[in-house]
């Protein structure tokens, strides 16, 4: 039998919390390594957009690295707020605890709870070439945050169809509704394709 070697891809996020996430959602088809293997440096993120930033840093670490890359941008599009904080997320505050903190701040009173993760990936797998991958999970946001489970914002989303927020259901629940596992199958299925 013909033993078909795993492709090797760098993951251009320093987020180790994402890292989790994505090793099990596609660990058992790629190896992965991570940027931090490489160097120990923030990739900047200046774009106006989830596809930007997430081009950004695939591109980034392809050039450093010279391996195939995947780069995750992501972010909470609140709908009462304009679609804060989007693509701020991560400058919403200094750790999680203050974004959180500062969300509720802003929705006090809002009736309108509505809002959805994105996800927007970028596979950088040779010079000039790449492919994206987008995923959503549309929910609403809690009045507190509730659970221990998962990173970032998790303690105040609830997803559609549930009454519990992504802390509470943990991360079996989580990685099969998340924006990243709808994202990540599109990416299996295009893997996939292209190795048989
Ligand atoms: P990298 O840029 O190194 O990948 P980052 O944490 O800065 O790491 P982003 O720029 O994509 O990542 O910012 C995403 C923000 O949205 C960040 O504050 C996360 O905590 C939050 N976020 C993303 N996905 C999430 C998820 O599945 N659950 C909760 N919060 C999430």
């Amino acid at each position: 039998m013909r033993k078909t070697t795993k492709q090797e891809i760098v993951l251009a996020t320093r987020n180790k919390n994402k890292v989790v996430e994505i090793r099990a959602m596609i660990g058992d088809l790629v190896k992965i390594q991570t940027i931090a293997d490489f160097v120990k440096i923030d990739i900047p993120e200046f774009g106006r957009s989830l596809l930007e930033n997430s081009f950004a840093k695939a591109a980034f670490a392809f050039k450093l690295c010279g391996k195939p890359t995947l780069a995750d941008d992501s972010g909470l599009f609140v709908s009462s707020l304009d679609g804060e904080p989007g693509i701020y997320s991560s400058r919403y505050g200094r750790n999680d605890e203050e974004r959180i903190t500062r969300l509720l701040k802003n929705m006090t009173g809002a009736k309108n709870r509505k809002a959805a993760f994105r996800v927007v990936f970028v596979y950088y797998y040779a010079p000039g070439k790449y492919e994206v991958f987008e995923g959503e999970c549309v929910g609403r946001i809690a009045g507190a945050p509730r659970g221990s489970e998962g990173f970032g914002y998790d303690p105040v989303f609830i997803p559609r169809g549930h009454r519990t927020t992504f802390a509470e259901l943990g991360p079996a629940t989580k990685n099969r509704i998340s924006h990243r596992s709808n994202a990540l199958r599109k990416f299996r299925e295009y893997l996939t394709r292209k190795t048989s």
